[in-house]
């Protein structure tokens, strides 16, 4: 059993599967800007590796089949060390809306907290492939796509513009939230391309390979791919290209009781937005009457956010009157800086496969919760 060495996980995480281990954050949780690295969900397709740092090797495989490899310290100690802070998102995120909302979707049913948001160290893909030998101010033609192999057999790939982009941000990441990486989360070494899905943020890296070919994996070349509302059991893969950059996104994590009584008492709605590509979140709006009628909600000021774009989340809060809401559908939407929306509803985004579910949310108010 390749399980049994999988690490022990808090109990206020829901769980969708054990082995591989699959749970979300229950969206109370989420109402820090970081999430803390305990109640992270994980989205495991194999067991967690038990890797030993001071073992543990990175390969950067180039075009010309050269080699070269990096100890965890030469990743520490001989690269300028950078913190990004970024969110990861399943592409299955909220999947269950999208059943609900309209039909069956195949996968591990998610709602809102297959998302986090943490503050990731360590050096630049870029300065470690350029240490390599590989030319990131002129890059050969034939090389397209960089490459990552997990130490469970896990894959993807991100076009190369991403991989060398400076304001790209992407790393080779030692660190989540200050500290070395939770064995669930990639210890020691994953990668992070923010503002892409998370699938591309491969865990227990240990090869990098530039080349001319998107990676093999079938995470990349099938799975997290989306088709028309047709979509069919046998779709024709090639069709399609594999997610990276994601969609606007938003929801609602917590309705509470705060301040007044009795009439005058106060419902704080709150919630995350987010935009992939580093687009920043330039706006939410909050409906109280399931869309009729809109407000914009406040979005909270950032503590540290680290990064040359937006890769992080954008929390906020709406306060209404309780009376307003009781027997209410309380309804999210978020704008990004390209005006970007969500869609009405799930039907137009609907895949058989659940992925990229971002139709606006939609929540009854339960003043029972
Ligand atoms: N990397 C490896 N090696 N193995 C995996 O199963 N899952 C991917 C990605 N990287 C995965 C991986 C997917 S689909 C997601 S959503 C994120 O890791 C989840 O990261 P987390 O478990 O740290 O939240
Ligand atoms: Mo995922």
């Amino acid at each position: 059993d390749p399980f049994v060495q999988d690490p022990k996980r808090d109990q206020r995480l829901i769980i969708h599967t054990d082995k591989p281990m699959n749970a979300e954050t229950p969206t109370s949780l989420l109402s820090t800007f970081l999430t803390p690295v305990d109640v992270f969900y994980v989205r495991n397709h194999l067991w967690v590796p038990r890797l030993v740092e001071k073992e543990h090797k990175l390969v950067i495989e180039l075009d010309d089949g050269e080699e070269k490899e990096y100890t965890m310290s030469d990743l520490r100690k001989n690269f300028k060390q950078h913190k990004i802070t970024a969110v990861l998102q399943c592409s299955g995120n909220r999947r269950a809306h999208m059943t609900e909302g309209s039909r069956p979707t195949n996968g591990l049913q998610w709602e809102a907290g297959a998302i986090g948001n943490a503050e990731w160290t360590g050096p630049r893909l870029r300065d470690v492939l350029a240490d390599a030998g590989f030319n990131v101010a002129a890059p050969p033609d034939k090389v397209q796509h960089a490459q990552f192999v997990g130490a469970e057999a896990y894959g993807a790939s991100i076009p190369l513009s991403k991989a060398i982009d400076p304001r790209g941000d992407v790393i080779l990441a030692c660190q989540m939230n200050g500290k070395d990486i939770p064995p669930d989360h990639g210890f020691p070494l994953r990668v992070i391309a923010p503002g892409h899905v998370a699938a591309r943020s491969v865990k227990w890296v240990n090869r990098v390979i530039m080349s001319e070919e998107e990676s093999t994996s079938q995470w990349q070349k099938r799975d997290y791919k989306c088709f028309g509302p047709n979509d069919t059991e046998k779709p024709d893969w090639d069709m399609a290209p594999a997610i990276q950059e994601t969609p606007v996104q938003s929801a609602i994590t917590h309705m509470h009781r705060k301040g007044g009584k009795g009439e005058a008492q106060d419902v704080v709605i709150e919630g995350y937005a987010f935009s992939g590509g580093g687009r920043k979140i330039i706006r939410v709006d909050v409906s109280t009457d399931n869309g009729l009628t809109w407000n914009q909600a406040k979005m909270d000021i950032d503590p540290e956010n680290n990064g040359s774009q937006d890769w992080s989340w954008k929390r906020w809060r709406y306060t209404v009157p309780e009376k307003k809401v009781l027997g209410a559908t309380v309804v999210v939407k978020a704008v990004d800086n390209a005006y970007n929306g969500q869609p009405e509803s799930h039907e137009p985004t609907y895949n058989l496969r659940g992925h990229l579910t971002a139709a606006w949310h939609r929540v009854k108010y339960d003043p029972q919760k």
